[in-house]
């Protein structure tokens, strides 16, 4: 019998590469959610409307569809906006978060479920402590991550207070084609195709370029994702990252220099969070020792594509 896999918050940057993960390459069946007021087609998967924040909605599509494996990707994700809606963000992250765990803890079987954490949890990092693996201190440095350290943790104790098949990721940047703008890489090729089509002035503006991040290809992400629902223990946490940080300047010297047109920078002080960490870089050896996983797509590969979509479509 074929794999039911449920996707939650599908409609998001990670939703579509993860329901032509399932599909494709382990032949499950997929199904996938979206807000009412979002649009989202995938070939071969059956879309349902879902607000986490309703917990009997959670309850009744989960008796309709059950599923094997639950992706829960829903979330109010971006840092910026969780300065900017602290309230909102808890809402959705821990106490959504919060109904669909107690929703599964309702059923008769027991669906694995992979809830996606963030590195952002780690915040503070020393010098030592690069990279990071998943028993390092956690000193969330903003909202978003916070509510991520609250998920992982109320998920901890659920698996094992309730004998639930639970497994935890911290996964770090990723990016890829169609990503939101409100993120560095896509913001920074989006800027870049407007200035070569002429929409804008040849300048780019920039927040601090010297913070370091781990950034994968979101298809290597989705990739361990469907691995880990598999294979990953219950109750266990599990880095997705690719395992070498890079400085925000050199991915904007990559991207600059992937274009033909003169380009300045400038530095906009709405772009430069209250609070920043200069390095994130993940230890991904429990990944690979339990999934024989490592990324397979090259950060330059990722940012051209990232370049050709916006020049498509600015
Ligand atoms: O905020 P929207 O309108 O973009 O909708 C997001 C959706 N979402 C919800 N779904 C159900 N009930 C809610 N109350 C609710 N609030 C928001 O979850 C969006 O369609 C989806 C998450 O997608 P993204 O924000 O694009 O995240 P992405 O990049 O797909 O990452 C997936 C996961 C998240 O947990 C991140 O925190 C983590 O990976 O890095």
């Amino acid at each position: 019998m074929k794999k039911r896999a449920l996707i939650i918050g599908a409609a998001g940057f990670v939703g579509s590469y993860l329901a032509k993960e399932l599909l494709t390459n382990h032949n499950m069946d997929v199904y996938a959610t979206k807000l009412s007021h979002e649009q989202l087609e995938i070939a071969d998967a059956n879309i349902y409307d879902l607000n986490i924040l309703d917990k009997d909605e959670i309850i009744s599509l989960l008796y309709k569809i059950r599923p094997d494996y639950i992706f829960h990707l829903a979330a109010q994700s971006s840092v910026s906006v969780a300065w900017k809606n602290p309230g909102l963000t808890v809402d959705i992250n821990v106490k959504g978060c919060v109904n669909l765990l107690d929703a599964v803890r309702e059923l008769y079987y027991k669906p694995a479920v992979l809830l996606i954490g963030s590195g952002e949890e780690y915040g503070h990092i020393k010098a030592d402590e690069v990279p990071i693996n998943e028993e390092n201190h956690l000193r969330p440095g903003n909202i978003y991550a916070a509510t991520k350290v609250c998920q992982n943790m109320i998920a901890a104790i659920y698996s094992q207070a309730y004998d639930m098949n639970l497994i935890m990721v911290r996964a770090f940047n990723h990016i890829g084609p169609g990503q939101s703008p409100i993120f560095v890489v896509s913001d920074f090729c989006k800027q870049v195709a407007e200035i070569e089509k002429g929409i804008n002035t040849p300048t780019i503006y920039v927040g601090n370029l010297e913070a370091k991040r781990d950034f994968t290809d979101v298809r290597d992400v989705v990739r361990a994702y469907a691995l880990l629902i598999q294979y990953g223990k219950a109750g266990e946490t599990y880095n997705v990252g690719s395992g070498h940080a890079y400085a925000i300047r050199e991915i904007l010297d990559l991207i600059v220099s992937l274009s033909n047109v003169e380009i300045e920078i400038e530095t906009d002080s709405n772009k430069i969070r209250p609070v920043d960490v200069p390095i994130i870089e993940a230890d991904i050896t429990k990944l690979n020792d339990v999934a024989g996983w490592s990324p397979a797509i090259s950060l330059e590969q990722t940012i051209k594509e990232t370049l050709a979509y916006w020049r498509e479509r600015v």
